[in-house]
């Protein structure tokens, strides 16, 4: 029988949320970008409500919900998580500024325990390792891994390892 698991895709403005979901998603991606009133480099759109993709890995059907990164739509963040199955939070290596924000949004989500991981989205230019983050988002156990989520193919992977993490917990 076909599993199905919903996962929702979360952290701050511009870390990486609508191009992971559009760059694993097997069918045409949904997305709700609009422009910045202050575009910044390379970055000219923002999420305004939510992406949707979907992965079939095997027997299980995955379902991404991309989320907004924005501070205003925290009621969104939050209604996405509460619904989820599982999370993932991208954070990217070389934004220190958004930071706070990761915090911030991790803390409003963490009060609904759900299974999650973190990807640190790698740009060539990053600053911020695996053992800060742990250390600024007070984690234990909680798995980090690090891909850029432009390069399909260690995106694709690291996804497959992180579905089995979160199938092991799950079900
Ligand atoms: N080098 C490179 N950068 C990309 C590519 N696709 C997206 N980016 C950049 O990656 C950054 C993240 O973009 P998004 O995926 O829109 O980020 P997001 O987390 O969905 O952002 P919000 O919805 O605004 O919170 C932006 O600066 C993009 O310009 C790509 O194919 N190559
Ligand atoms: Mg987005």
């Amino acid at each position: 029988m076909t599993k199905r698991l919903k996962v929702v895709i979360l952290g701050p403005f511009n870390s990486g949320k609508t191009t992971f979901v559009k760059n694993l998603s097997d069918v045409k991606p949904i997305t709700t970008d609009q422009p910045l009133s202050k575009p910044v480099k390379n970055k000219k759109t923002t999420t305004v409500a939510f992406d949707y993709g979907r992965k079939r890995i095997g027997g299980i059907i995955v379902h991404l919900y991309g989320t907004p990164g924005e501070d205003r739509f925290n009621f969104l963040r939050e209604y996405f998580a509460k619904n989820s199955d599982a999370l993932i939070f991208i954070v990217r290596d070389d934004d220190k500024q958004a930071l706070e924000n990761t915090v911030k949004i991790y803390r409003e989500i963490s009060k609904y325990r759900k299974p999650h991981v973190i990807i640190i989205n790698r740009t060539g230019r990053g600053e911020i390792t695996p053992e800060q983050l742990r250390l600024k988002l007070n984690l234990d156990n909680v798995p980090i891994y690090s891909t850029s989520v432009v390069n399909k193919g260690e995106l694709e992977s690291v996804f497959y390892r992180i579905v089995d993490t979160f199938t092991s917990i799950i079900r």
